[in-house]
């Protein structure tokens, strides 16, 4: 289908009257906002049909993507984008007297998620389907997303995030497709034909409905499906009336229970022991999904011997995990399929990414809320256990830590990460780095048992979004320099390199970043009422905030570098405009604390008339992806800077180095790979390596109390936080940092790399002030970005994990 401008106009006009019995001269933004995505939706529906029908023809291997967090952003302009129809519909809705970006304003953004994770996963979805890859989302369609965040006094505070109340335009409800997904209950035992079989009793029902929205690939007509479920209660109110006999309050609490499941994402990046709701969102989503794809697989008319040449199911962390005894549960219990086949056909179906190394990420469960609000899955994974102690038991036959440590459940805990590896065919990290500390170390003993499972699939991007959404400006310079190959294949970018040195094309990209950086400056503007110098270098730390990603150490430099400018009013330095974005855990008190640091530091330092011109502090409020989008493409400086070993691999690093800012970077995660794309000319490394902070905690010998009394300037920060200084921070709230700092070690050795950080942010300032060289820096750096689309690392998932097709159809 051609769909030209006129087209769009014709269709939008009769959408308005259609759906509001508007004229468009007389519709609103949003009217124009919903009834242009009711069209886009259109457009994409045929591409899903046929999309859809054409994999059932070929009967191609199917991918499904689970993860308990989708992080999409807005979706108005991707579609159009992917549809390949973005330039005809700003042009026609500009005819039509609208403006394409007042219209996204109005979206809602789905907040699905909490940061990396989720938005990988979106990265993702957006390059399977670019790529032709039969491959789809699933996941929960939770009714609140993340929180949004606001700052009183300096305080985050939570507000529930309502994405749904003026409806969502993009999906479509499919309750002929729902599912019923069994909690709690009772197992029995029955002999049927001479074979134990094992049913389900007085199990309370929830009904799984599935709410699909299209993925559109990149002009190529394949639209995949994202499938989130919805939780409700199974069947009508009367059923429920009459199966509550009558009892009004039994039944209103028990919907309340049932849509408690899809109500609202977990905000914590930490521990979810003890969480049975959260438990529950697990299972409804993985049985749901499992139950989805086995019906689907059934249609093909083939044995189940050949499921796992058929389908491909990826575990996006441990959270899904129950995938392995769900499929289990299904094989054996409704196919009357053996344990042994069963478990060949489980194991070679799964896959698992493993996000974090940090110890305390691990997702385990007590057995007991396993066994309780799962009783049939948890035999499974008992059996399941069982069996794999028993080959451990043969191994190592005096080594009982060893077996502990490795088996699915110990200690009366359900471990999921070896839950996630036993029952998969490959396990992989998201760097290099990453995956060599999980076979070297956290993961070791299942490295040697099952070497051939482990593998690295370094993450990616979509330079969909981060590079020709979010960037046009450079979008259009790049075409008008190498042409238009490097929008389907990004690597082609690496041909920029060639004009680092030629002055019109380094003119065009400081104008670029300028105009960046002043569109940039105006929103900080109109949300946080401080004007910003475009001049002045946008050093950028935006991201989930966590003590080991070192917000604090930054907060800190800024604190001594304002000391500095006290103490030398000539100070030659850049001015610098600090730009933080960054939500914490509800309960997680350092982290609030130290946004209470931050945002202290900014109001003394941004009103005191001595610094004015040199140094500003912004910390945005409510960080998203939307807002990421406006952010990183103004960026200078893009701070990477967690402690080496804890950042698996980082995405952020790698949208900020496609728009043209310099790294400023510990050697962790992925910065390491950007390091070794770009060269060490083009990046700005320091710090401790990740050998050398694991050898600390495994052998100690670090005293940050040492490093305090030793160094002066050190020392005047840190005290800083105590001794009333920054007047807006509170004793309690200083003196909680500061314990974190001294009393207890500082544990993710801020105070160790202080120095050379201080260094390298020198370094900084010092390159910066070169013009030529700094936009030299930034061309190679755009230019080497290529490596890091997540269109290369899907295809490295298509080949070497899933064994899928990429689109040959299209
Ligand atoms: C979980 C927890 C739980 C306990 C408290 C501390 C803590 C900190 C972080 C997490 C995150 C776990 C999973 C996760 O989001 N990992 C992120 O995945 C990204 C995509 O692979 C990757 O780029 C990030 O480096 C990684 O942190």
């Amino acid at each position: 289908m051609i769909i030209t401008k006129e087209k769009i106009k014709n269709d939008l006009k009769d959408k308005l009257i259609n759906h509001y019995a508007v004229d468009i001269n007389e519709a609103t933004n949003f009217q124009v906002y919903f009834s242009l995505g009711n069209l886009i939706r259109d457009y994409a529906s045929r591409g899903w049909i046929y999309t859809n029908n054409s994999y059932v023809k070929y009967k191609e291997k199917q991918v499904y993507y689970f993860s308990i967090e989708f992080l999409m952003g807005k979706m108005l302009k991707a579609n159009l984008l992917n549809i390949g129809i973005l330039k005809e519909c700003k042009e026609a809705l500009s005819e039509l007297e609208f403006d394409i970006d007042d219209l996204e304003k109005l979206e809602p953004e789905p907040g699905l998620g909490n940061g990396g994770l989720g938005r990988l996963a979106a990265c993702f979805l957006d390059s399977m389907a670019s790529l032709a890859i039969p491959g789809h989302g699933c996941g929960i369609r939770y009714r609140y997303g993340l929180f949004e965040q606001r700052f009183i006094d300096g305080h985050q505070m939570e507000v529930p995030e309502n994405w749904l109340k003026e409806g969502n335009v993009w999906e479509i409800r499919k309750p002929d497709k729902a599912v019923i997904v069994k909690f709690r209950g009772k197992i029995d035992w029955i002999k049927e034909d001479g074979e134990l079989k094992f049913v389900h009793k007085n199990y309370e029902p929830v009904l799984a409905v599935p709410y699909d929205t299209p993925i559109v690939g990149y002009e190529n007509s394949t639209v995949n499906n994202l499938r989130l479920f919805s939780a409700e209660i199974p069947g009508s109110e009367y059923d429920l009336a009459s199966a509550c006999h009558g009892d009004y309050k039994k039944i209103l609490d028990y919907k309340y229970s049932v849509e408690a499941i899809s109500q609202v994402l977990y905000p914590d990046d930490s521990s979810d022991e003890g969480k049975i709701l959260r438990l529950k969102q697990e299972y409804f989503m993985v049985s749901a999904g499992i139950q989805s794809i086995v019906r689907k697989f059934k249609k093909l008319g083939l044995p189940f011997s050949e499921f796992s040449e058929k389908i491909a199911i990826h575990i996006n962390d441990t959270h899904p995990a129950f995938c392995i005894p769900e499929l289990m549960r299904i094989l054996i219990d409704e196919e009357n399929i053996s344990w042994d086949k069963a478990w060949e056909i489980t194991k070679s179906s799964i896959s698992y990414t493993n996000h974090t190394i940090l110890s305390e990420a691990l997702e385990v469960w007590p057995s007991h809320m396993v066994s309780e609000l799962l009783p049939r899955i948890y035999m499974i994974i008992e059996e399941i256990n069982r069996r794999f102690c028993n080959v451990l038991m043969r191994l190592y036959p005096h080594n009982q830590e060893k077996i502990n440590k490795m088996a699915i459940i110990a200690d009366s805990k359900v471990k999921m990460a070896n839950l996630s590896i036993v029952g998969s065919q490959s396990v992989n990290g998201v760097a290099k780095l990453h995956s060599e500390i999980l076979k070297n170390k956290e993961l070791k003993d299942f490295y040697e048992l099952y070497p051939e499972k482990f593998n690295n699939k370094t993450n990616g991007i979509t330079h969909r979004r981060w590079l020709m959404l979010a960037n046009e400006g450079l979008t259009n310079l790049i075409d008008d320099t190498i042409g238009t190959v490097w929008k389907r294949v990004p690597t082609d970018l690496i041909r920029l390199r060639e004009y680092r040195n030629n002055p019109a094309f380094c003119e065009e990209i400081r104008k670029i970043k300028r105009g960046n950086k002043e569109k940039l400056a105006k929103i900080i503007l109109d949300k946080n009422n401080i004007k910003l110098d475009p001049s002045s270098i946008f050093d950028v730390q935006v991201k989930r905030l966590h003590a080991y990603k070192r917000q604090l150490m930054n907060g800190l430099q800024i604190l001594d570098l304002y000391h500095s400018i006290l103490e030398n009013p000539n100070l030659d330095i850049q001015p610098r405009t600090f730009i933080f974005g960054a939500k914490a855990a509800p309960s997680y008190y350092l982290a609030k604390n130290i946004i209470k640091f931050i945002n202290s530091i900014a109001d003394m330092i941004n009103s005191d008339p001595r610094v004015k011109g040199m140094i500003k502090i912004v910390f945005m409020e409510n960080y998203s992806v939307t807002l990421a989008q406006s952010i990183i493409p103004g960026a200078d400086v893009s701070q990477q800077i967690s402690t080496a070993s804890k950042e698996a691999s980082g995405t952020g690093n790698m949208k900020f180095m496609m728009n043209g800012a310099i790294t400023l970077a510990t050697l962790d995660g992925a910065n390491i790979e950007i390091l070794n794309e770009v060269g060490d000319e083009n990046i700005v490394i320091f710090g401790l390596t990740s050998k050398e902070v694991l050898d600390y905690y495994e052998h100690g010998g670090y005293s940050s109390r040492e490093i305090y009394h030793r160094n002066h300037r050190i020392k005047r920060v840190v005290d800083d936080l105590i001794n009333g200084f920054i007047p807006k921070l509170s004793q309690d709230e200083g003196m909680d940092i500061y314990n974190h700092l001294i009393t207890y070690n500082d544990e993710y050795f801020v105070l160790k790399d202080f120095e050379a950080y201080i260094k390298a942010q020198e370094k900084i300032d010092m390159l910066y002030k070169d013009k030529d060289k700094w936009t030299e820096m930034a061309i190679i750096n755009i230019a080497s970005s290529g490596q890091f689309t997540s269109d290369k690392t899907i295809t490295s998932y298509a080949n070497g994990i899933w064994n899928a097709r990429m689109g040959e159809h299209f």
